[in-house]
């Protein structure tokens, strides 16, 4: 059975600790995909969302001491309770706030994927790379061998997207060659993909780095229907019509339509 159908017949709950800009579209984007969004940040009850979910995700898109604290508390609850966390570290390596805050984050938690653009997820393991903001900048290094290093270094699925997904363990490694450009034309289309990596991860029992690799297929094949209809208007038409994707595309579409590889 695919993930995917196993994703929707148990609607995993998923706990966001995500950033202003992303909410609305990440909890719309996992109903859509057959997942049951919760937002949750206050102090009070994150230890109990997530020891409560499927997966947690903590997205640090906007910063700021509050979300920190909720983000440790959560990741140690996930940890103890053997839920599986995701991080998305947007725009780690534009700030030293940001830098810094990402390298406590997988000092002090056990993360189970990271998930970011090339940039970003080598400033997470303490290398320089280039990053204008939140969007990955111009450079020229290897992104299979940062994504090795950053899994072997963290022991963690470690995910480097762009033109082409690399997911990997840092033994075994796919590459996911599905996706259109104009995601990059619509703010949260990343975090939305690592929320989706996320409810993946909550349904993939012994097999963690398959389940992502297929979030990212999935993913990505939802987004070329989407802009293959959308083609004649513009990025505002292909956001909601990703969120239909997500919702319509079924095992057998996906099957047919998934180029991924393993290297
Ligand atoms: P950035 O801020 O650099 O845009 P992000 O966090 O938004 O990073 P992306 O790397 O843009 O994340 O990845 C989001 C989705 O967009 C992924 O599914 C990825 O495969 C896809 N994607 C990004 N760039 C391209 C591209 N040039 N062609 C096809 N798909 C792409
Ligand atoms: N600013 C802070 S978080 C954020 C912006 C624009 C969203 C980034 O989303 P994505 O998915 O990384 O493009
Ligand atoms: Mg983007
Ligand atoms: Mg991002």
């Amino acid at each position: 059975m695919s993930f995917i159908t196993k994703l929707r017949e148990n609607n995993p709950l998923i706990h966001n600790i995500t950033n202003i800009v992303v909410t609305n579209f990440t909890a719309n984007g996992l109903l859509a995909l057959g997942a049951s969004p919760f937002m949750a940040d206050a102090h009070e009850e994150v230890a109990d969302v997530a020891a409560m979910s499927g997966a947690v995700l903590i997205n640090i898109g906007t910063l700021n001491d509050h979300a920190i604290k909720a983000m440790l508390l959560a990741g140690q609850s996930a940890n103890k309770h053997g839920v599986p966390v995701v991080l998305d570290p947007v725009g780690a390596g534009a700030t030293a706030y940001r830098t810094e805050v990402t390298h406590r984050l997988v000092s002090e938690l056990k993360i189970t994927a990271l998930r970011g653009n090339v940039a970003e997820v080598a400033n997470v393991i303490g290398e320089k790379w280039s990053i204008k903001g939140v969007d990955a900048g111009a450079g020229d290094g290897d992104h299979v061998e940062v994504a090795q290093k950053a899994a072997k270094k963290l022991g963690c699925i470690a995910i480097v997207t762009g033109k082409e997904d690399i997911i990997t363990d840092g033994n075994k490694t796919y590459i996911a060659a599905n996706g259109h450009p104009i995601l990059t034309k619509v703010t949260g289309t990343g975090c939305l993909l690592s929320s989706v990596v996320a409810a993946f991860l909550a349904v993939a029992g012994d097999s963690p780095l398959e389940a992502a690799a297929e979030a990212l297929s999935f993913y990505g094949v939802a987004a070329e229907i989407a802009a293959a209809k959308t083609a004649e208007q513009g990025p505002g038409s292909f956001q909601i019509e990703l969120l239909n994707q997500l919702s319509l595309l079924t095992p057998e579409e996906y099957g047919k339509l998934s180029r991924i590889r393993e290297v």
